[in-house]
């Protein structure tokens, strides 16, 4: 089936207002985060592995901020452990909507549970996995670390964090490469200066990135014993933390 694609900032005369993740985001969502965030497939692909190897028997894994449910299919796909439930939450009512019907046909091994909730809300059951692709960087900067020791709190031993964000770095010069190089990545994939503006202005206060140092030195505060970046591609990481 071919993707609807993303031209949400085509328009010229429409002034972008805050980026939401409505019905418009819903239809193109698939080409959007593809054509957005280098190493998007990547990441999503190696999440199910990461799944595969530490999912437990009878424990929860919970993919927070869900969006159309990319992590979900891949850590159902390479999850053996029994007895296990994916948990996948979104706070968008449209993306839980089309989530549910795009994995209306998957099977309950492990089950899936789909919940219409705000990350912050979600009372936690003891879990193996946690997966945080794309979402922390939504998350109010002062309810970030409450959030994160909740879920180091919930993880048995052994168990896992999945953490992926936009990020920054600290040294100006490097910063404004990755982010010159990330553009470069989104021109390439087919989108124009105009829209790739008006993208950013919609972002601004709405994603708001963090350095990895930051990032490493909070997990470490609020419980995880070994942690530490797995995949980057400029100003995109993936961090894994370890209970
Ligand atoms: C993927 N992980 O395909 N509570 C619940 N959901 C939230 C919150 C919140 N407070 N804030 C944002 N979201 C997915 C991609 S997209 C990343 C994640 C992106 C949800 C929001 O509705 C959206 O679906 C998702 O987090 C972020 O791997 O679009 O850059």
């Amino acid at each position: 089936m071919t993707q609807p694609s993303d031209t949400l900032f085509s328009d010229p005369l429409r002034a972008p207002g805050p980026f939401r993740f409505d019905r418009d985001v819903v239809e193109v969502f698939p080409d959007m985060i593809r054509r957005s965030v280098p190493g998007y497939e990547t990441v999503i692909a190696m999440t199910g592995l990461l799944a595969g190897r530490f999912a437990r028997s009878d424990s929860c894994i919970f993919d927070l901020g869900c969006s159309l449910g990319a992590s979900t299919l891949s850590m159902h796909r390479h999850i053996d452990a029994s007895d296990c439930k994916i948990v996948a939450v979104d706070n968008s009512a449209a993306m839980i909507e089309r989530c549910r019907r795009l994995l209306s046909d998957v099977g309950d091994n492990p089950s899936i549970e789909l919940r219409g909730a705000d990350v912050r809300d979600v009372v936690f059951t003891p879990a193996s996995v946690v997966v945080l692709n794309y979402t922390l960087q939504f998350v109010p900067l002062e309810e970030r670390p409450e959030l994160l020791k909740r879920i180091a709190d919930a993880l048995l031993p052994g168990g896992i964090l999945v953490l992926s964000e936009k990020v920054l770095f600290p040294d100006p010069t490097l910063n404004q490469l990755n982010i010159d190089l990330h553009h470069d990545f989104k021109r390439a994939h087919g989108y124009s200066d105009l829209e790739i503006a008006g993208k950013r202005d919609s972002l601004e206060n709405v994603l708001i990135p963090e350095s990895l140092d930051t990032h490493r030195a909070r997990l470490q505060e609020v419980g995880f014993k070994s942690c530490d970046v797995w995949f980057q591609c400029f100003n995109f990481a993936s961090l894994i933390a370890l209970k």
